[in-house]
């Protein structure tokens, strides 16, 4: 078992595999760019480049839009669900039998501790594939309306903190209800995805049926844009999710949109505390906070302000923060340079507003990229870091005295992702999740998540919704399509 041991980034290629250089993934083919200028991706634990990946430009998103049409005319809208099934299920067992080596790539690729991608975002993928695989021939059966078919070529974009997860959120539903499909993934994180293609291969998917491009925001633009493309589903920033709805409004274009937020997590002066200062942690400091429905926004109620923040800066303490790969490593490295100059600036504006900073003081890699896990006490709530997403692991402390208060605070702001309810009160939890507009309300737990539960916002964080039945509709023809 020594493959899982601490190791430096180096020698984890002895694990993985990793061309030092990567194509494009079009009509079931690796393909050289048409043209654009080649990126690096690099380890963000060690700022090692890991490999080169080409920059598809719209003439290579033109093809792979193409060879999406192709195969959705010709082979996968023809197929039956029961076919198409057991496609979904051959790439899920692959990605089973591939478990450690997509885990040891996540990892390099984009810096989250190998413990999280091991334990948490591989397993989640396959269980993807596998709840889907099973609708495939069930959609009748989904109250999706009389002949649920899917609705042409979907164009997908997706972001850095969890590469593959995501792509299983947008893969799987898709392909389950007949769609073809044209991915990028982030600039920064391209790896997984490249290694999901060839898992396509490897499962023997009609050519065609997913391709992969790789690039910048100019790439996933040229997605957006494309008039080929029936339908978009984009993971990522509220204000790239707000340029992508400018930009097909008046087109028949369908789109789901999953965006930023502010997550709430609300505890009571009942709570039991042990756990709620655990579900704190999970809430704010898995993936390094670079998580879209994060516990970001900490609501104690006043007369345990004090207990709650000793407990947790104790707790803090003992957090291993460092090389991604030792499996004892609690919070890895943030993602890119540009992240940690906006956590960094963030953090800065939190203290010259006035609120309290404290960090757990640990010690950090020289090289890489990394921020102490840090919280702010005394926060108002108009203060940027209590309102603007820091996609970090800083936490902002604000308190409250009754649950219409929490409610109140809890609702103030543009995003409306998820939030958390920490207490002994059955009937509390019902009333405060009927009155928090958060696409998700966690009672007693946080960044729990699931296959089979819808995920998605209210108000800037988004609409439509991914995963369980609710997440399928987003693939189905309606009927009104022009394709
Ligand atoms: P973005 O900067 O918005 O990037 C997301 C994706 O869009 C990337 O692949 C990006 O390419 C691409 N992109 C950039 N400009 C584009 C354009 N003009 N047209 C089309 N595509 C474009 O977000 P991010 O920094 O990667 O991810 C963090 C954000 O995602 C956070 O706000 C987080 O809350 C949100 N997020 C939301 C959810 C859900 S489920 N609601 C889940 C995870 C993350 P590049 O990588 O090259 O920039």
């Amino acid at each position: 078992m020594p493959t899982f041991e601490y190791a430096p980034a180096p020698e984890s290629r002895a694990v993985v595999d990793i061309a030092s250089s990567h194509g494009l993934f079009i009509g079931g083919e690796f393909v050289e760019a048409t043209g654009g200028k080649p990126f690096k991706t690099v380890n963000p634990a060690t700022e090692e480049v890991l490999s080169e990946v080409s920059e598809a430009t719209a003439d290579d998103v033109d093809a792979a839009v193409r060879a999406a049409r192709t195969a959705y005319t010709r082979v996968w809208s023809r197929m039956s669900g029961a076919d198409r099934g057991k496609y979904l299920y051959r790439i899920a067992r692959i990605i089973q039998e591939r478990a450690r080596e997509l885990a040891v790539l996540e990892t390099l690729d984009n810096g989250k501790p190998i413990k999280e991608s091991r334990d948490v975002d591989v397993p989640l993928v396959a269980a993807h594939f596998f709840y889907h695989a099973g609708w495939a021939d069930k959609l009748e059966y989904a109250s999706l309306g009389s002949n649920p078919r899917g609705i042409g070529v979907v164009g997908q974009v997706i972001p850095w903190n969890f590469p593959l997860l995501m792509l299983a959120w947008k893969v799987a539903p898709a392909l389950a209800t007949g769609n073809t499909v044209v991915l990028k993934p982030a600039e920064t994180t391209p790896l997984t995805a490249l290694a999901f293609a060839e898992i396509c291969r490897q499962a023997d998917l009609p050519p065609g049926v997913v391709n992969i491009v790789t690039g910048a925001g100019a790439t996933g633009q040229a997605i957006v844009d494309h008039p080929g493309v029936d339908k978009l589903a984009f993971t990522g920033s509220t204000g790239v999710g707000k340029m992508i709805a400018r930009s097909i409004a008046g087109t028949r274009k369908r789109a789901t949109l999953e965006l930023g937020g502010k997550g709430a997590n609300i505890v009571f002066d009942d709570a039991a505390m042990d756990q709620a200062i655990e579900g704190i942690v999970t809430g704010i400091f898995f993936n390094q906070g670079h998580v879209c429905c994060a516990g970001s926004r900490l609501l104690v109620q006043e007369n345990v302000v004090d207990e709650v923040l000793r407990r947790l800066k104790r707790r803090l303490g003992t957090l291993r923060v460092g090389d991604p790969m030792d499996k004892n490593t609690d919070v890895g490295a943030i993602n890119s340079k540009a992240q940690l100059d906006r956590i960094t600036e963030l953090a800065g504006v939190g203290e010259a507003e006035g609120a309290e900073r404290w960090d757990s003081g640990c010690d950090l890699p020289t090289s890489g990229y990394w921020f102490r896990p840090t919280v702010f006490s005394g926060v108002s709530q108009s203060s940027r870091i209590a309102q603007e997403e820091i996609f970090g692991p800083v936490v902002s402390v604000l308190t409250f005295r009754t649950p219409g208060e929490a409610v109140a605070k809890a609702n103030n702001t543009p995003y409306g992702l998820s939030a958390g309810i920490w207490t002994e009160k059955g009937s509390r939890i019902l009333w405060m999740a009927d009155q928090l507009r958060a696409g998700v309300v966690w009672a007693n737990t946080f960044n729990k998540f699931d296959p089979t539960s819808p995920f998605g916002g209210y108000k800037e964080s988004g609409y439509g919704r991914e995963g369980g039945r609710h997440g399928l509709e987003a693939y189905v023809s309606t009927g009104q399509e022009t394709t």
